[in-house]
């Protein structure tokens, strides 16, 4: 436990460093929602979502950047969960990542948006229940699990505005990162994304 401690308590430091926090990010649109481009790992929130899958132990895309980021004592709470299943969400720690929780969320692997709405509905549910206040969530199911992004960014950004319209009270900021892989262009990024950004 000591070890542990010490090893969280000092990489945690270094994240903080390098870390990008809510107060810097510009809103869009409303003054509760926000679009960052860049890796949600450096978002320092109360709480990141990611895309997991139902195992919750990890995988790749976001899952990957987010567990490793995190360090290995994620992958050890995540083991106690018990699973998730689609359209539902599970909270942890956040460990090494800036953020101070990881909300897990399962998207659906074909295109079925009431069920990606679940997605966003039940994370930002965990969200308030904890009194955490600010949120960033990657654009789920649409990379491995090739969820189409207009329709996603559209289930997205309806079930966001609605839950923010219901709980105004509880939530200061709601951040839609957009991912901007390595090696491409920042065009191709913002076609790929293009559907977020107009939806938004
Ligand atoms: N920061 C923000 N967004 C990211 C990052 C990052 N570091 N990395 C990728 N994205 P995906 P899914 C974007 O594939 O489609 C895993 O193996 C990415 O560009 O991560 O829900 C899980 O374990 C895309 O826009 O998640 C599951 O098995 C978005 O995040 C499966 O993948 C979602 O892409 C889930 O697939």
């Amino acid at each position: 436990e000591v070890e542990k401690d010490k090893y969280l308590r000092i990489n945690a430091e270094t994240k903080r460093k390098n870390c990008v926090k809510v107060g810097d990010i510009l809103t869009w649109k409303t003054e509760k929602i926000s679009i960052f481009e860049g890796n949600i790992t450096n978002l320092a929130v109360d709480a990141s979502a990611n895309a997991a899958n139902s195992s919750l132990l990890g995988g790749g895309g976001v899952d990957g950047a987010i567990h490793g980021a995190a360090g290995p004592f994620l992958n050890e709470e995540c083991r106690t969960l018990g699973g998730c299943q689609v359209g539902e969400a599970k909270i942890t720690g956040g460990y090494q990542l800036p953020c101070r929780y990881a909300i897990h969320t399962v998207g659906p692997k074909e295109e079925y948006p009431e069920k990606l709405k679940k997605c966003y509905r039940n994370s930002l549910e965990v969200l308030v229940s904890k009194k955490l206040r600010t949120i960033a969530f990657p654009c789920i199911s649409t990379g491995i699990y090739g969820f189409p992004i207009l329709s996603a960014a559209h289930a997205a950004t309806y079930q966001v505005r609605k839950y923010l319209k219901d709980n105004t009270d509880q939530i200061d900021r709601v951040i839609f990162c957009l991912f901007m892989d390595e090696g491409k262009t920042f065009n191709a990024h913002r076609d790929k994304h293009k559907g977020y950004l107009e939806e938004i």
